[in-house]
């Protein structure tokens, strides 16, 4: 039976069923015969047995097969070998055959003897032998046996089902081999035969790349190291294992992209512009944060745009920061020595949390960048630098001092950026404060009735120490009954004292500022009293006691005659004040001194200890007479129960205001209160627990002194000027034994009344610094009457009796000159330059001589020189006393007399007469009288240039004018006879 037509079925079913020779990636072909396009051209032997037929699978694609089905004879043996098939790295090959076998019971009528198997044999050779095939070289692999066999009745079907055995052949150690394959009688038809060899393919894992392996033959897995992928490093050395299965098996390790790179496609790439990466990591670039650019690709860092930057230890991440603006609204409140700063939060903090302020302290004096850092025992609290709260206490201030206090908002970056680093500033000027305690007491000497003791000063005095008061009491008296002292010194002998007794001691310092708070109290004790008599030696004790007797009297009796000799008054210890209190209360009379209300931790206290509070009924306000700057000033009627009414004067506090307001208005009334004295503004009493809040005082029926002089010009005989300004003197004498200062003495702030009589009136805490239209705000802040007040004053604020001795002679020149305005228009600044250069207001028309030099005396640069208003009183009394004295003036011309005088090169104290006043200024030449301008006639100095005059401190048209049409005039008089200085 020709069994082709069985081959053809064979072949016709079997390409519908070829499958997809898509093959896995770790598969190495060594041969495959789907691939082949032509004849396979194998060896067949003997040639009828397998035989190679063409077909195309479904895709039309050729395809090559062999069959083989000579079931119908006996003892087949037929070999189909392969051609030479190069190993290439091949340890172990698979063999992959597809195949279809017919079942024998399928056939009828089967001849032979009808196999359903056939074997797979293969022979290594290192080279090709070609048609050259010997059977018993071959060694067997397998018999290969059909998992599937089809029948006829599959035929009929069209379902033929294909086999596929895959066989492993190894080690091959040859460079090739071939296959072959021996049928003994079965109906097969060999499909495909694929030859390949597994392989663990390249692969990048962990960004590391690991090659093309091919495994061992044996069990044992290759260990293969990885390389990074560029733009990465290792983190750990990649391994992975290669697996005789052609798997890769067991990473190991990996590598991480280089900073500037992302992993993207398991590969690393650079960042995009925008984006950095600051890291090696396996992480994404990130944007660039607020503030900060990266223009080129693989950035590390993204830079920060101008004026932004970035701290050390700042994260890339983190946006790039500025420094913080200026801390606003700086608040400060000042008690005495300390200040409390306050501020608001930055507007701008520069984009950081870490803001912290710093506060720099710096003590300053007038004139431009007069200022130097805070020296010394400042104290903040809790710290200058590093604030994180904003607020801070300074304490330990001087007393009467301007400070300039820096506060500067600082972040992480502003250390980065000195030139956008801001802060705001504050002026201050500190008020006057109590001296601090006195903390070191000695003992000198201890007797049996005295004790002596000294004492170191305040650590800080506040300012100058008037004296100290020492009180002392016995122990057990429990300060029922004690002694006050008072002592110039820091050293007192208390005697007196009980033998043998405990005494306790407690001193304190009293400067301008009132009394500072008391020391701790020391503890003392006399010597006891050891002369008890014995019989045996009462003899020697009587003749020492005899002695003593006789040494005493005799040292009262030169006592009192070199008292009388020196025709001395004055006590054993002319500074000290003795006075005696019981139970608390004055005993004797004594200095009183005066209480600075700030002293009382309550000042509406220090009103009612020193103020009679009034009944607002018993008080008719008639009409207003002034302003003030609290409220109006009125005129009214005060009548007390059983007293005579009496014209009053009643400031009243304006509605509205604040509680510092009512307490600087209140202030004045404490510190009038404490005076007695006819001529200072005598306080009738004060509303306070209705309003309005008034200040009542006596009634000046002429009102202030300035504005009364004006209104009568010339009107008034010296004798009757000089009696007015007795009386000013008087009462500032009465005020600095007290210890006060004015600070403003000025004619506005004399009050007249109907007799002519003048007093001194505007007290007050803030009213030098607020009231007074005056006033002016000084380069260190502070707040002065320029013209009225001492050199020393406007420069350090050394603010004095000395100082309120300058202020009277400007009212003595005011007095003298009808109310003129001292230094008529003259600038604030040229004031005090031409002061501090020697220059001197002129005398005053018709103003007697000696009052004049008594003014030049008070303007006397150092202030130890000035006379004490106690002088000033004996002064002015003998001058009432003796009227004549008074003729001498010095000058004669008319006023306006403008030009100041140098007091270097014109001395008028050498003026005894009118004749040599006259002949000194005749002879003066101009150039003297204004020291740095050299001026050789008077001519050019009336063509002066502004630049000229401002060398002088004349720099306003002004007083240029005046002075220029008084130069003129001087040579007019000069000429003729008269000369105005
Ligand atoms: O110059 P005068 O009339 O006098 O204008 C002012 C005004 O009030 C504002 O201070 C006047 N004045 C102040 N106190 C008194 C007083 N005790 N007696 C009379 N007038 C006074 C001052």
């Amino acid at each position: 039976m020709d069994c082709k037509p069985l081959t053809f079925f064979l072949f016709l079913f079997f390409i519908s069923l070829t499958e997809s020779t898509i093959y896995p990636s770790n598969e190495v072909n060594l041969l495959d015969s789907k691939a082949s396009q032509g004849e396979l051209g194998w060896i067949s032997s003997p040639s009828h047995g397998w035989e190679e037929i063409s077909g195309v699978d479904e895709h039309y694609t050729p395809i090559r097969t062999f069959q083989v089905c000579n079931i119908m004879e006996y003892s087949q043996n037929n070999w189909l070998r392969t051609n030479w098939i190069p190993r290439k790295s091949a340890q172990k090959i698979y063999v992959e055959l597809k195949f279809t076998l017919r079942d024998c019971n399928s056939i009828p009528l089967v001849l032979g003897t009808c196999k359903e198997t056939f074997n797979l044999h293969y022979l290594e050779t290192d080279e090709d032998q070609g048609a050259k095939f010997r059977e018993h070289q071959f060694s067997k692999i397998d018999t290969i046996a059909a998992d599937e066999s089809f029948t006829q009745s599959d035929l009929g079907d069209r379902i033929l089902k294909l086999n596929t055995e895959v066989r492993e052949v190894g080690p091959i150690t040859k460079k090739g081999f071939y296959l072959a394959f021996q049928d003994v009688g079965a109906c097969v038809a060999l499909v495909s035969v694929r030859v390949y060899f597994k392989k663990c393919p390249f692969m990048v894992k962990n960004l590391a790349m690991f090659p093309d392996t091919v495994p061992m033959d044996s069990q044992s897995l290759v260990e293969v190291r990885g390389s990074c992928v560029n733009n990465s490093k290792e983190e750990e050395p990649p391994k992975m294992y290669c697996s005789t299965e052609g798997e890769w098996l067991v990473p190991i390790g990996k590598c991480l992209c280089n900073i500037g790179y992302e992993e993207r496609e398991v590969s690393c790439q650079a960042c995009r512009p925008g984006f950095y990466k600051a890291s090696s990591g396996n992480l994404a670039c990130s944007k660039c944060p607020p503030h900060s650019y990266a223009h080129q690709e693989g950035s590390v860092h993204c830079d920060c745009e101008k004026n932004y930057f970035r701290a050390e230890g700042d994260p890339a991440s983190m946006a790039c920061t500025r420094p913080p603006s200026a801390p606003g609204n700086v608040i400060s409140v000042i008690n005495e020595t300390s200040v409390i700063l306050d501020w608001s939060w930055p507007a701008d903090t520069g984009g950081r949390k870490d803001v912290t302020f710093n506060v720099v302290c710096k003590r300053c004096w007038p004139g431009p960048r007069q200022c130097e850092p805070c020296r010394g025992a400042v104290r903040f609290l809790p710290r200058a630098s590093g604030l994180t709260n904003t607020t801070v206490t300074v304490a330990d201030l001087l007393a009467h001092t301007n400070y300039t206090f820096e506060i500067e908002a600082q972040n992480g970056v502003s250390s980065l950026a000195p030139a956008l680093r801001q802060f705001a500033a504050v002026t201050i000027t500190t008020n006057q404060a109590a001296p601090s305690q006195v903390t070191v007491i000695r003992k000198d000497r201890t007797s049996r009735n005295s004790i002596s003791l000294s004492w170191l000063e305040p650590e800080r005095p506040n300012g100058i120490i008037l004296d100290y008061e020492v009180k002392y009491y016995e122990k057990q008296e429990q300060e029922t009954s004690y002694t006050i002292l008072r002592s110039k010194g820091t050293n007192v002998t208390l005697s007196g004292l009980k033998p043998d007794t405990t005494y306790l001691l407690q001193i304190r310092a009293r400067t301008a500022a009132g009394y500072g708070s008391s020391s701790r109290k020391f503890e003392f004790e006399t010597s006891p009293d050891s002369f008890s008599i014995s019989s045996e030696n009462s003899q020697v004790v009587l003749i020492a006691i005899s002695s003593a007797v006789a040494i005493i009297l005799l040292t009262v009796l030169l006592y009192v005659v070199i008292g009388r000799f020196c025709g001395s008054s004055k006590s054993k210890h002319p500074d000290e004040k003795r006075l005696h209190f019981g139970n608390g209360h004055l005993r004797l009379p004594g200095i009183r001194t005066y209480v600075d209300p700030h002293t009382y931790e309550d000042p509406s206290q220090a009103v009612h200890e020193f103020a009679k509070e009034l009944d607002a009924s018993c008080i008719a306000i008639d009409k207003v007479v002034g302003a003030g700057e609290f409220g109006e000033v009125c005129s009214g009627r005060l009548r007390l129960p059983s007293k005579k009414e009496i014209c009053v004067a009643i400031k009243t506090l304006k509605t509205g205001y604040t509680e510092k307001q009512r307490r600087d208005f209140l202030s004045e009334a404490s510190i009038m209160g404490q005076f007695d004295h006819p001529n200072i503004i005598r306080l009738e009493g004060v509303v306070t627990r209705s309003k309005p809040v008034m200040i009542v005082t006596e009634y000046m029926e002429n009102g202030s002194l300035d504005s009364f002089l004006r209104k009568h010009d010339a009107q008034f005989t010296v004798i009757q000027l000089v009696g007015m300004l007795r009386g000013i003197a008087s009462g500032m004498k009465y005020l600095s034994d007290m210890g006060y200062v004015h600070r403003d003495l000025a004619a506005r702030n004399i009050l007249v009344n109907s007799n002519l009589v003048c007093k001194v009136s505007d007290f007050g805490l803030s009213r030098v610094l607020e009231d007074d239209p005056e006033a002016a705000y000084t380069t260190r802040g502070g707040k002065i009457p320029i013209r009225w007040t001492a050199p020393e004053a406007i420069a350090y604020r050394k603010f004095t009796s000395a100082s309120d001795v300058w202020s009277y002679g400007i009212v003595l020149w005011e007095v003298m000159s009808y109310g003129e305005r001292p230094y008529w228009e003259m600038s604030n600044q040229d004031v005090i330059k031409a002061v501090d250069e020697g220059y001197r207001l002129p005398p005053p028309m018709d103003c007697p001589a000696a009052l004049y030099q008594l003014m030049l005396d008070c303007w006397q640069k150092d202030r130890n020189n000035r006379p004490k208003f106690e002088q000033i009183v004996s002064i002015l009394d003998k001058l009432i006393r003796n009227p004549s004295s008074l003729k001498i003036t010095a000058n004669t011309t008319s006023r306006p007399a403008n030009l100041l005088l140098d007091r270097n090169s014109t001395d008028i104290t050498s003026f005894r007469t009118m004749g040599d006043w006259l002949e000194s200024v005749r002879t003066l030449p101009c150039k003297e009288a204004f020291s740095g301008v050299s001026y050789s006639s008077c001519d050019t100095l009336a063509k002066t240039s502004a630049e000229d005059f401002k060398k002088i401190g004349v720099t306003i048209v002004g007083p240029q004018k005046k002075v220029v049409s008084s130069i003129k005039a001087l040579e007019t008089h000069t000429k003729d006879g008269p000369v105005p200085v």
